[in-house]
């Protein structure tokens, strides 16, 4: 069949832990893979910790497929900023996204290229929507692991080289009365403004 279409299956998620049963594709981002992507250096002696893993429920990668995957982000920061995921566009821009908060205390940074953005809450129960179009980094302003859950078409892609070399227009940072979202010195795209 051109739709390429797996047998009907089930897969258990862990709703603590954001694992999976059974585990397929588990993908581990450490220090040593974002180094750039903050505004301070990591601490001497980090780059092999984990920052986040996404542990993905693989289906072939196209348009009538649908990939979903559970993210879990530890809690900690560099200098001020929270632990966070890269962030990307999805390759096929029109391409939208869901986002289910299944445990933990977050933030979703989402921002166009134009420079509109926008943050919203994730916790147990929120549900996201990613329009295509829009650029989405999560972050977890919490101190227990911020856990989703997030489904997609299978031919949406990863773009992450955009943000890799603009950044988003806001930072999400640590400040005394919690978390604070800032704009960001380093944002190279258009003027910021902020949506809704
Ligand atoms: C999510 C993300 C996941 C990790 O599944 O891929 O949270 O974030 P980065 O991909 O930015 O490292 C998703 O948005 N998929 O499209
Ligand atoms: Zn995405």
């Amino acid at each position: 069949m051109s739709t390429q279409a797996p047998d009907p299956f089930t897969t258990l998620l862990d709703l603590n832990s954001g694992s999976l049963d059974p585990e397929r594709k588990v993908v581990e981002r450490r220090h040593s893979n974002m180094a750039d992507m903050y505004l301070e250096e990591y601490a001497d002696g980090m780059a092999d910790t984990v920052i986040y893993s996404v542990h993905e429920i693989s289906v072939p990668t196209t348009n009538s497929n649908l990939m979903s995957s559970t993210t879990v982000i530890q809690p900690g920061t560099v200098g001020q900023e929270y632990y966070m995921t890269k962030g990307h566009f999805h390759k096929i821009r029109d391409r939208a996204e869901i986002y289910i908060g299944i445990s933990g205390e977050g933030r979703l940074v989402m921002a166009k290229e134009d420079g509109l953005y926008t943050v919203e809450a994730m916790r147990r129960g929120t549900i996201n929507y990613v329009p295509g179009g829009w650029a989405h980094r999560s972050v977890n302003v919490g101190d227990e692991p911020l856990v989703f859950f997030a489904v997609y078409p299978g031919d949406a892609g990863y773009d992450y080289g955009t943000i890799e070399e603009e950044g988003f227009p806001v930072l999400v940072v640590a400040g005394e009365d919690g978390p604070e979202v800032v704009p960001n010195p380093r944002y190279k795209a258009a003027s910021p403004s902020e949506a809704g």
